[in-house]
């Protein structure tokens, strides 16, 4: 079993055990064992299997999470989570998955109003019963129905870096089949959409059996849905479904083009082909029964005069406008990026020292990063006060000073904006800062209008550099809060403030319109990594694939500049 998998089993006891109403410290002993795990560096297998290392050495494991990690990696039964599942309908589970509802919710619902399933949830709170409930509340109430919606989608989209990685683990596969000449991912997974519904891969092969046939040997298969002479879909333990079409290699780039869509682009395309007396599918552009082209993305798009456009601008949003006037953007690519602006350490809830996170990002070919660890509001996360933020800052200088080779750290905060609106440290001590990011972590269900005004507070203080994540969506679980975006980017470009894309896979915010709304009102973007570890600085790239989306070029982007010249953006 690997990492990603035994966290997610001690996150699943967690939650058993909340439901049940263990005690709390064994509930965190759980969440916390899980964490660990996922942000490992190796596989806690290596360790098992290294006889002068222990999984104990490891901070926050101690002997029973070793014991139930070695069993796990052996392919062994935990009889604590037989136990818990026997105990808890499997039904409610889905409750506890619900954002806004959780484990000690669920608990409640089951046990004063019998709620056992969704739909009976839905009902509860329709019929008002739910606000009535012990810390409950018409609110909650108003909460759990949006996010019904949202689980109701969440069950068939997943995030698009783990589309990735079982769109790389099935292509390597598929490339073990023997003949095969081309092979190709599609659908909303070329386009990098924030969230995938399932994958759609192309091929050419000299036999489309022996390809199929070795489809059906990838690892983690449940069933095959179906398959065809050239055409077959499964779904894997994942739940991810394949669809898998191999095509002659005259079509190959008329199905690139067909399949990778969006659908939207696709009919823009056929009607621009109608109009000169071309009829585009996925086997060809053809004249009459005449096949005209087909093999390439490129001849295809050549013959309506059309440049290829890159796969993320195919929404049928403005890259037609653009192809016709001649302006496609040369989008934004994650070699420009100079500089990551959003990031944690060990002083507050990250994994990992300054030094490490410099290390890690000059091994990046970064020429700066900012030091954003969370002020004091965020308690949960250790966040800093006035007297810990300016003691790391000072800290920061002295590298600076002993720095040889120009890379500048930035002494910067992640501010919490206040519930009751203003920032979270004083302006004496955020003058002090290099770099400021605020943001909106508590009072998430507050009334559109106070959100709105405390971010509008935040762009007219004068210490406040940028917006960190600025509508708070997490992608499956937590819809954004309600803020009007629109006098947010006229309070951004007003005080010439810079607007976040967060490159976490799980929240991508900005998302792909917004920041393309941003760009048309003259804000420029930085996209941050919020990197809670040295790995962590690894997601730039899931931002730069929703900047591209948002047509965003090198200059939209703040930080692909070094930053003096950042600097003059922003309004001292
Ligand atoms: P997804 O999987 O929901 O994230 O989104 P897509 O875009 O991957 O959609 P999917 O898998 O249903 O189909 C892949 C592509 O195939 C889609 O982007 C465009 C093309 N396509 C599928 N069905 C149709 C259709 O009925 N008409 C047209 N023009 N194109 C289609
Ligand atoms: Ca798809
Ligand atoms: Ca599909
Ligand atoms: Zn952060």
């Amino acid at each position: 079993m690997d990492n990603a998998r035994i966290a997610d089993t001690f996150d699943h006891i967690a939650d058993l055990l909340e439901f049940t109403g263990a005690n709390p410290f064994r509930v965190r002993a759980y969440r916390n064992g899980a964490r660990t795990i996922r942000d490992l560096s190796e596989p806690a297998a290596a360790i098992l299997a290294d006889e002068n290392r222990s999984l104990t050495d490891i901070d926050g494991i101690g002997k029973d999470l070793a014991d139930k990690i070695a069993a796990l990696v052996a392919g062994e039964k935990l009889p604590l989570l037989e136990e818990l599942t026997a105990q808890v309908p499997e039904s409610v589970l889905a409750l506890m998955r619900i954002p806004g509802v959780g484990p000690k919710k669920a608990a409640a619902l089951y046990k004063e109003l019998g709620v056992k399933t969704l739909d009976e949830l839905r009902a509860a709170c329709e019929a008002g019963k739910v606000r009535g409930l012990k810390g409950f509340g018409a609110k909650t109430e108003q909460a759990i129905l949006a996010g019904l919606s949202v689980a109701e989608q969440s069950t068939v989209r997943m995030l698009w870096a783990d589309a990735d990685i079982e769109a790389q683990r099935v292509l390597a596969h598929l490339r073990g089949a023997q003949g095969v000449k081309q092979l190709e991912m599609a659908g909303s997974y070329r386009r990098g959409r924030d969230t995938v519904g399932d994958l759609d891969v192309l091929a050419v092969a000299d036999d489309p059996e022996a390809l199929m046939d070795r489809f059906a040997t990838i690892a983690d298969l449940e069933t095959v849905i179906g398959r065809g002479d050239t055409k077959m879909s499964v779904r894997l333990s994942t739940g991810v479904q394949i669809d898998l079409r191999v095509v002659p290699p005259q079509s190959f780039g008329a199905a690139l083009v067909y399949f990778t869509g969006s659908k939207d682009h696709n009919i823009v395309l056929r009607s621009l082909a109608k109009k000169e007396g071309l009829k585009i599918n996925e086997y060809g552009v053809f004249r009459g029964e005449k096949y005209v082209a087909g093999r390439t993305e490129k001849e295809v798009y050549d013959t309506l005069g059309l440049p290829v456009f890159p796969p993320e601008l195919r929404e049928a949003r403005r890259e037609f406008d653009w192809a016709a006037a001649g302006a496609l953007p040369v989008l934004v690519e994650e070699r420009d990026i100079q500089g990551d602006l959003h990031m944690h350490t060990h002083a507050t809830d990250g994994r990992a020292s300054i030094e490490d996170m410099v290390a890690a990002a000059k091994k990046r070919g970064l020429k700066y990063i900012a030091i954003t660890d969370h002020s004091k509001r965020v308690s949960m996360a250790n966040g800093l006060d006035a007297k810990r933020a300016l003691a790391q800052w000072k800290q920061i200088d002295r590298l600076n000073a002993e720095a040889d080779d120009g890379f500048l750290v930035l002494k910067g905060i992640e501010c919490d904006i206040l519930e009751r609106g203003g920032m979270d440290l004083p302006d004496d001590v955020l003058a002090q800062a290099d770099w400021v990011v605020a943001s909106v972590h508590y009072g998430q269900n507050q009334p559109r209008a106070q959100i709105t005004e405390r971010i509008l507070g935040a762009l007219e203080d004068p210490h406040v550099h940028a917006i960190a994540h600025p509508t708070g969506r997490l992608l499956n679980r937590r819809m954004a809060y309600e803020v009007d975006l629109e006098a947010v980017y006229a309070a951004a470009r007003k005080h010439h403030k810079l607007l976040e894309l967060n490159a976490n896979p799980k929240r991508l915010d900005l998302d792909d319109t917004a920041c393309a709304a941003a760009k048309e009102r003259g804000i420029p973007i930085v996209i941050n990594t919020d990197a809670h570890s040295t790995e962590g600085l690894g997601v730039m790239r899931y931002g730069i694939l929703q900047a591209r989306r948002a047509g965003l070029t090198q200059h939209d982007v703040a930080n692909a500049r070094p930053w003096a010249k950042l600097k003059k953006l922003l309004h001292k």
